[in-house]
């Protein structure tokens, strides 16, 4: 049995968050667990609201896991706080968690900022050093890295950046440019590329689906490179059944 853990937001409307990972590691068949960092307040139509778990409930919750059960792998997505970033940190350092996924979730569709400006500099320092694989969309990478992707060429320049900063795989992914969706996989010398079909509509949670797929390919004991194919191929299938719940526009996946 694959155990894998989320700590990340809480998304009550199912989209996105610890609520679509666990979706997501259920149908892939493995043990899933997650730990709420902070709660929105949202429905189909987006957040309305945003606050933190108390820091040291936080850790609380965390420690009280991996004291028990060692997971295959862990995700982390929306964190908001500084605290958040240090109590989520330094567990991952303690428990010695080699198989980390970063989903450096920083706002919503909708714009509201899921992760503080204050607690950049944490995640930056404390936390993406110690991942096997950070997932940016292009405006996320270009934060990270402090520079503006306008070409290929920036977009290499800014995977270089984050591996600098300690991750040791960087998947950028490009769904925010024009045509088919593709993503790029960095790791020192080597680039991969990786492309599906842009599916019509607008969704929620992508980055969330694809992470936590990722997440339990990594935990299965499969290569970064070929976790990564095996995730966006399923994301692509998922897409084709997602729908609009509710009175908002966007799709949600269907598991
Ligand atoms: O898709 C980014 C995201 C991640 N995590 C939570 C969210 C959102 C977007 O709304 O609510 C909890």
């Amino acid at each position: 049995m694959i155990k894998v853990l989320s700590i990340a937001g809480s998304d009550p409307s199912g989209g996105a968050g610890i609520q679509v990972d666990l979706k997501v590691f259920q149908s892939l068949g493995a043990f899933g667990m997650a730990v709420p960092a902070a709660l929105t307040v949202q429905n189909s139509k987006g957040v309305s609201g945003v606050h933190p778990v108390l820091p040291k409930v936080l850790s609380q919750q965390v420690e009280a896991l991996l004291a028990d059960i060692r997971p295959d792998a862990v995700k982390t997505g929306m964190l908001l706080t500084s605290d958040a970033v240090h109590a989520v940190a330094s567990a991952i350092k303690k428990h010695r968690i080699k198989n980390l996924i970063i989903d450096p979730v920083l706002r919503s569709t909708s714009g509201k900022a899921l992760l503080r400006s204050g607690a950049l500099s944490a995640f930056k320092k404390e936390l993406l050093p110690r991942s096997l694989i950070v997932t940016p969309n292009i405006p996320e990478a270009e934060f990270l890295a402090n520079i503006s992707i306008k070409s290929d060429t920036d977009m290499d320049f800014a995977a270089g950046a984050i591996l600098d900063l300690g991750a040791s795989y960087v998947l950028i992914k490009g769904g925010h440019r024009k045509g088919a969706a593709t993503d790029t996989l960095y790791c020192g010398k080597t680039v991969l590329s990786f492309s599906t079909p842009r599916r019509k509509g607008r969704f929620h949670g992508t980055g969330c689906v694809l992470s936590s797929a990722i997440t339990v390919f990594i935990g299965q004991g499969i290569p970064v490179e070929k976790a990564v194919e095996k995730a966006k191929q399923c994301v692509d299938t998922w897409l084709k059944t997602a729908r609009t719940v509710g009175k908002g526009k966007t799709k949600y996946f269907q598991f």
